[in-house]
């Protein structure tokens, strides 16, 4: 394990992972349908699609401000992360996903060589498409942060 100072220093390092844009913003809600009006009503947002990702045991819905989602994650189950994260008394933003321009499978190798700890070992399928892989929030400034590609571009 790296020790705090290395972390933040990273002076050897040449090369960084490519961030083309902000993918999404990820917001934990109990129920999509309590807090849609809000972000269509209020905000004037769209709603453009709702997905169930199985394996991360949430709901999502997908809200577009310019070229950036917003992504609504309701829970599926006690057992998602998303319930024992509102468990907790948190809410609102969960997690920043950015875009990257060279592959999540590039960026994974190169930031574990800089010391962050991986939660996605490999890149996997996420929302909306995308190959997605996420570092823990204990190693990026508290932020849990999602690296993301789409396959098709
Ligand atoms: N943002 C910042 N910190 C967070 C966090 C979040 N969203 N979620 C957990 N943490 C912190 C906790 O506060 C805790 O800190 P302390 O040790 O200081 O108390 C630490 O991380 C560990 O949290 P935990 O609750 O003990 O552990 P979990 O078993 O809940 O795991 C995490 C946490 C981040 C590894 C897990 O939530 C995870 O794997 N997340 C990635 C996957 C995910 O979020 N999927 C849903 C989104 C679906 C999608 O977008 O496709």
């Amino acid at each position: 394990m790296r020790s705090q100072t290395q972390l933040l220093t990273y002076k050897h390092y040449f090369n960084t992972m490519k961030i083309s844009k902000i993918e999404h913003l990820g917001i934990a809600v109990q129920s999509i349908d309590e807090v849609l009006p809000y972000f269509e009503n209020v905000l004037g947002l769209k709603c453009y699609k709702t997905e169930v990702v199985e394996d991360q045991k949430v709901k999502t819905a997908f809200l577009k401000v310019g070229e950036v989602k917003l992504e609504l994650l309701e829970p599926t189950c006690p057992e998602s992360t998303i319930q024992k994260w509102l468990d907790k008394g948190n809410k609102g933003i969960h997690h920043m996903a950015f875009c990257i321009e060279d592959g999540v499978a590039n960026a994974l190798a190169e930031v574990s060589e800089k010391g962050i700890r991986l939660i996605d070992e490999a890149p996997r399928k996420g929302a909306d498409g995308l190959q997605i892989a996420f570092l823990h929030p204990k190693s990026t400034v508290g932020i849990l942060t999602e690296l993301c590609e789409d396959p098709n571009k």
